[in-house]
C-alpha cells in the first residue's frame, strides 16, 4: 500500500500536520489545534488549501514570479485593457484583514452527510492581504463600466493547459475588491494564488480567484461548472430568503434561477477554548472564540450557553464596528466539576443569527454551514 504524502511533501512550506483530504488537486484543512493558537492571524504555513484546479508548479508557500504576468480587464468596459502585473506596485497600496472561508468549510456537520471534500471546521482562516483596489486600478486608466456590468467575472490562468476556473460575484463587490499581491506582509504564497489574486473582502473562498488572468465586466453570471450547478444552495428567485430548506438527503436540480451562489459569508461563531474533550480547572473557566460576517454591517453579540439554550450570557466583543475579519470574543463561566457542554452564537447588526439546528441548512453538497457550535469539556 502506498502512503499518503504529508501536507508538506505535497506543498513545500506547509505545516506537516496539516490534514490531506485531496492530492490532486490539493485539499487539505487547517487541524483545528493549529487554528485556534494563532487566534489573531492564521500563518501561511497552516492556512487551508482548496484547489479545484491546481496549477503546475504553484504548490509552494513561497512568492510566485511577478515578472511577466499579465491580466486582461474586458467585457463591459469603455476601453478594455491587459496590464502587467508588476504595474500594480506603483499604484497605492491597500491592506484588508479577512477570512477566507471554504463554503464547503463544516461540511462534515450536515446529517446526511453531502459528497465533496469532508471538511471540519478547520477549512478557514484569517488573513491580511494587500495589494491594488481594483477600482483604483480602472481609475488609474481612465476606464468607465457599461450601464449593464452587473457581474465581475474572474478567470484563472490555465497556464500548463490547467482546465478553467472561473467566478463571478455582484458588481457591488467592486467596492472592496482587491489586487491582492501580498499576503500577512510577505510575498503572497503561489499555492494561494501568487502573483496576483483577485479578492472580495466578505465573500466565500470560493470566489477569490488565484492566479488571475483575466477580469471581466458581464451582464449575466458566468455558466462554468464552479457557479452552476457547483457552489450554489437552493432559494426562492427574487425573495428574501438565505435558503430554502430541503429535505436531508435529497438531491436538486440547480439552475441559475432556483439557487443562489455562494457569495456573502454566512454570520458565523467558533469556540477556540476550551476545545472539545478538555479537561479544565474550575468553577471559573475561561470561554473565549472569533465570529465574522460578510462585513456590511457589525457584529454585535456573541453569547453562550452552558445549559444547551435555556439561558444565553453576553461575551465581551473585543470590538464592535464591522469588519470583514474575525473578532475575538471572550467571557468567563461559572461551572461545577463534571462533564459540561457549552455553545456559542452571534448576532449582527442586521438582526441575522445562527440556527440552533445547522441542518435546517442542509443542502446536497453541503455549502455555507453556521450551526451553533456546541463544545462538550470536563471541569476539574
Ligand atoms: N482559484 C483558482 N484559480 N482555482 C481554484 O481551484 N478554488 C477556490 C478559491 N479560488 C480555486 C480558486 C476555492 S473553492 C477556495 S475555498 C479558495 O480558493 C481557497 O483558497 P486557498 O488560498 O485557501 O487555497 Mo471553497 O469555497
Amino acid at each position: 500500500a502506498q502512503q499518503t504524502p504529508t501536507a508538506d511533501q505535497l506543498v513545500k512550506g506547509k505545516n506537516p500536520k496539516m490534514i490531506v483530504l485531496s492530492q490532486r488537486p490539493v485539499v487539505m484543512e487547517t487541524p483545528y489545534d493549529l487554528l485556534v493558537s494563532n487566534p489573531e492571524r492564521t500563518p501561511k504555513e497552516i492556512l487551508y488549501i482548496r484547489n479545484n484546479v491546481d496549477l503546475p508548479g504553484y504548490n509552494t508557500v513561497e512568492g510566485a514570479n511577478l515578472e511577466g504576468w499579465k491580466v486582461e480587464v474586458s467585457g463591459l468596459v469603455d476601453k478594455p485593457f491587459t496590464f502587467e502585473a508588476k504595474e500594480l506596485l506603483s499604484l497605492p497600496q491597500h491592506e484588508v484583514t479577512m477570512v477566507l472561508q471554504c463554503s464547503g468549510n463544516g461540511r462534515t456537520l450536515y446529517n446526511p452527510r453531502p459528497s465533496g471534500n469532508p471538511w471540519k471546521r478547520g477549512g478557514m482562516g484569517n488573513v491580511t492581504f494587500r495589494g491594488v483596489r481594483l477600482k483604483d486600478l480602472l481609475a488609474a486608466k481612465g476606464v468607465k463600466l457599461g450601464e449593464k456590468a452587473f457581474y465581475i467575472t474572474a478567470h484563472a490562468s490555465r497556464q500548463g493547459n490547467a482546465p478553467e476556473f472561473v467566478r463571478s460575484v455582484p458588481i457591488h463587490a467592486l467596492e472592496n475588491a482587491l489586487l491582492a499581491l501580498s499576503m500577512n506582509g510577505e510575498p503572497l504564497p503561489a499555492v494561494h494564488g501568487g502573483p496576483v489574486r483577485l479578492v472580495f473582502p466578505g465573500y466565500f473562498g470560493v470566489n477569490n480567484v488565484k492566479w488571475v488572468e483575466k477580469i471581466e465586466f458581464t451582464e449575466g453570471e458566468n455558466t462554468t461548472t464552479e457557479q452552476v450547478p457547483r457552489y450554489r444552495v437552493p432559494t426562492i428567485p427574487n425573495a428574501a430568503i438565505p435558503f430554502l430548506p430541503q429535505e436531508p438527503g435529497k438531491t436538486y436540480p440547480y439552475t441559475l434561477q432556483n439557487s443562489r451562489p455562494n457569495w456573502l459569508v454566512t454570520l458565523n461563531s467558533f469556540i477556540f477554548a476550551p476545545l472539545e474533550g478538555q479537561t479544565v480547572e474550575g468553577p471559573y473557566v475561561r470561554v473565549e472564540g472569533v465570529a465574522f460576517n460578510d462585513g456590511i454591517v457589525p457584529i454585535v453579540s456573541v453569547e453562550v450557553s452552558t445549559n444547551g439554550g435555556r439561558t444565553w450570557h453576553q461575551a465581551q466583543l473585543e470590538r464592535q464596528e464591522k469588519s470583514f475579519g474575525w473578532i475575538r470574543w471572550r467571557t468567563t463561566v461559572y461551572l461545577r466539576s463534571g462533564e459540561h457542554e457549552i455553545m456559542a452564537r452571534a448576532w449582527d447588526a442586521a438582526g441575522r443569527s445562527q440556527p440552533l439546528d445547522g441542518n435546517i441548512a442542509w443542502n446536497e453538497r453541503g455549502y455555507e454551514y453556521s450551526g451553533v457550535m456546541r463544545v462538550k469539556f470536563t471541569v476539574a
